[in-house]
């Protein structure tokens, strides 16, 4: 996407609960760290989560809806809580802002940073981020015999597995042309760009047969398009998933990187962007000062990139890239002894 004119740069804000409220704050610091790079930004704070459930029955308020598709060129999002069994009237305000939004995929990259121990790795993970189980029709039935049964609706549909498809191919064919661009750093992947189907369709015949189906028929009826993109169902450069699966596998596949704290992701529509850390709200480590800030600074990097500001994105990635590779200020999650403030106040200095 080309970056837009314009005089400021207005973000909705949405910390939501836990850790999100102490690591959006440093992704904020990284925005603003970025001077003349970008329009002024103006920060928007929005009320969303399992906090605000408790206290005015609503995890999100309209309000929270209508500042951020009437006054936000964007947003970013840091954790919500959410109680792992029924509770009537809540339900996840993530989900329903993807919905709210259009932010029909999820954009996770999981890569390694190069000179640091551990495995090479650098994938995308885009999660379907509209339906599948998240779609929430579950129903419980009590049996003749007095036990229970639950059944939970799982939704596919060929207009989602389309648009998730096109933008997994859009992906793959950008990374492609980043690693054969001139003065590309060199990286651990040779081969052509390639778009791997996560599914279960020896199983699950009909839904992931239909997701399988459509994403398929994107590069076969596409006039050629994506030639040059290998398609395959095993191994990732980028990954497109169901949402569950998309779900399981980028928690999994942040194990490889030695931290969920790394992880970031864009939750992106056609004109929208709102980046999120992967990780949750952590409540065990909520209030300590000590969750690790730069999934969220990486996720502000994909939010401004991913609307058109690569140089900008390129510098806090770049900062971030440097202070993992020095090792000298590192969260408990990798080891280390720094707090939030000492990882993002490194980060900010080398911005
Ligand atoms: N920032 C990620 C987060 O808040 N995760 C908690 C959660 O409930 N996520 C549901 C989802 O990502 O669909």
């Amino acid at each position: 996407m080309q970056a837009i004119k314009r005089s400021t740069l207005k973000i909705g804000m949405i910390p939501a609960d836990g850790v999100g409220r102490e690591v959006l704050p440093a992704a904020q610091r990284a925005i603003e760290a970025l001077g003349s790079a970008i329009p002024k930004p103006e920060f928007i704070p929005l009320i969303a989560g399992w906090e605000e459930f408790n206290k005015n029955g609503k995890a999100l308020p309209d309000e929270t809806v209508r500042v951020l598709k009437e006054e936000c060129d964007a947003a970013m999002f840091g954790s919500v809580q959410s109680p792992s069994h029924k509770v009537a009237g809540y339900s996840s305000p993530i989900v329903a802002l993807r919905k709210h939004l259009d932010l029909y995929a999820n954009i996770r990259p999981v890569a390694s940073v190069p000179g640091t121990a551990g495995p090479d790795v650098n994938l995308v993970i885009v999660r379907e981020n509209t339906e599948c189980l998240y779609i929430k029709k579950e129903e419980i039935h009590d049996n003749a015999d007095g036990s229970k049964t639950a059944f939970a609706t799982r939704q596919i549909t060929s207009k989602a597995s389309e648009r998730i498809g096109r933008m997994a191919f859009e992906l793959a064919l950008r990374r492609g042309a980043e690693r054969a661009a001139p003065g590309a750093p060199a990286t651990f992947w040779k081969g052509p760009p390639k778009v791997t189907i996560v599914h279960k369709s020896n199983v699950l015949s009909v839904t992931d047969g239909l997701f399988r189906e459509t994403v398929r028929a994107v590069k076969e009826n596409d006039g050629g398009r994506y030639d040059g993109v290998e398609m395959n169902e095993q191994l990732f450069d980028v990954a497109v998933a169901p949402n569950l699966y998309g779900d399981i596998i980028s928690d999994g596949a942040a194990a490889l990187v030695g931290s969920l704290g790394l992880v970031p992701s864009v939750n992106a529509g056609d004109n929208f962007f709102m980046g999120e850390p992967v990780h949750g709200s952590a409540p065990d480590i909520a209030g300590k000062g000590i969750a690790n800030p730069i999934a969220s600074i990486r996720s502000a990097a994909l939010m401004l990139s991913s609307m058109g500001y690569l140089e900008a994105a390129t510098r806090i990635n770049a900062a971030v890239d440097a202070v993992i590779l020095e090792g000298k200020y590192s969260t408990p999650d990798l080891g280390g002894k720094s707090t939030t403030d000492e990882v993002t106040e490194a980060i900010l200095k080398k911005i």
